[in-house]
């Protein structure tokens, strides 16, 4: 095991031996993952001038998000807008080659890689999206940082700063604050002594009223809508919740309602869904010692694609139509699978409301 400093001495060795670097992430971009490429590009640009680019693929959906991009001024490209011939040094962060949500450049091999996930699985499926990329020549010198103990990139990325000395601006530091905060739900999970350790480094930098914003940032007309929507909809089943919320403008406000039901108190697990476009959106979260994952693969019954861990599974069910028929017939469906797998078929359901007619 290197040190930390070793490891940052070897990063900026290698990207002193490049010219140009691309830096990419997983699609739809989290916090994590956006401060993690602001900080690296960070680094690149001020410790060796080096011109660098972030692209992203997919949407930024979470007004959080939205709001941390604006606030933090993230320089991003739309990845479908860059030409990866361009740059010679490629770089993934927060995110690692083989996993499914990571669309990367054909027939390129990546040159950094720094996450904090396990790694994929040997011989993991890779869709037509995601051709593994070729493992990089024998003699290619290539920087490889994945601690799976470490709460977040951020403070993996951090830590390279606060090792080399760069000066951390405003912007930076409450992107990677917020970073750090919302992949350890304020350092509740997950957490080592290095995200404690940058977490209050950072602190005194952070732009407080940027952070406010982004936290609490304002919500459209819609979002309202859907959860009076989706709140009307609610099915209580003991300590089991489910919840379909009809059509969503946002794939996003599945997962926002599945988190906040998953407050409400007594019950244990959540399953919450919605349609958007075409295709249907899932969101299971569960306290009860099952694993979400699995209890998704069950609802789904070989359906769509899905992933998740732990507490946490999501996935997406291409319908046939958007037809208000097809929708109702797949959640009733759903519902029937789901509550087979929670073992509570027959149980009488009540609404938030009480007893239902
Ligand atoms: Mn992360």
């Amino acid at each position: 095991m290197t040190t930390l400093s070793s490891t940052s001495a070897d990063l900026l060795d290698l990207l002193r031996s490049r010219k140009r670097l691309l830096v990419l992430t997983h699609a739809n971009p989290d916090p994590d993952s956006l401060a993690s490429a602001m900080g690296l590009m960070h680094l690149a640009e001020t410790r060796l001038r080096m011109p660098t680019t972030f692209a992203y693929a997919g949407r930024i959906m979470r007004a959080e998000n939205r709001e941390m991009v604006r606030c933090c001024k993230i320089r991003m490209t739309p990845q479908d807008q860059v030409d990866p011939s361009q740059f010679d040094c490629l770089a993934l962060v927060d995110t690692q080659p083989g996993f499914g949500h990571t669309h990367l450049p054909r027939g390129r091999s990546i040159d950094v890689v720094i996450d904090h996930h396990i790694p994929p699985a040997e011989g993991s499926p890779s869709g037509p999206d995601n051709p593994l990329s070729p493992a990089p020549a024998a003699d290619a010198r290539v920087f490889h940082d994945v601690r799976t103990d470490i709460g977040a990139t951020s403070s993996m990325v951090g830590g390279y700063l606060l090792d080399t000395g760069v000066e951390i601006p405003g912007p930076l530091a409450t992107a990677l604050f917020y970073g750090i905060k919302t992949d350890t739900a304020d350092l509740s999970r997950n957490v080592s002594p290095l995200d404690e350790r940058v977490y209050e480094h950072l602190m005194p930098l952070v732009d407080r009223a940027a952070l406010r914003t982004i936290t609490q940032p304002a919500l459209p007309a819609d979002y309202f809508r859907a959860l009076r929507e989706a709140l009307n909809n609610v099915r209580i089943y003991d300590d089991a919740i489910l919840c379909s919320i009809g059509r969503v403008s946002t794939p996003e406000m599945v997962a926002e309602v599945a988190d906040l039901l998953l407050r409400h108190e007594g019950k244990q697990v959540v399953f919450c869904g919605g349609l958007s476009g075409d295709v249907y959106y899932v969101s299971l979260r569960t306290e009860l010692d099952l694993d979400a994952y699995q209890l998704l693969a069950a609802a789904l019954n070989g359906e769509g694609s899905f992933g998740g861990h732990g507490a946490v599974a999501g996935g997406c069910i291409p319908l046939v139509d958007d037809d208000e028929r097809t929708l109702r017939r797949f959640e009733r469906k759903l519902e029937r699978n789901i509550l087979a797998a929670l073992g509570r078929e027959g149980m009488s359901v009540g609404g938030l409301g009480g007893v239902r007619k």
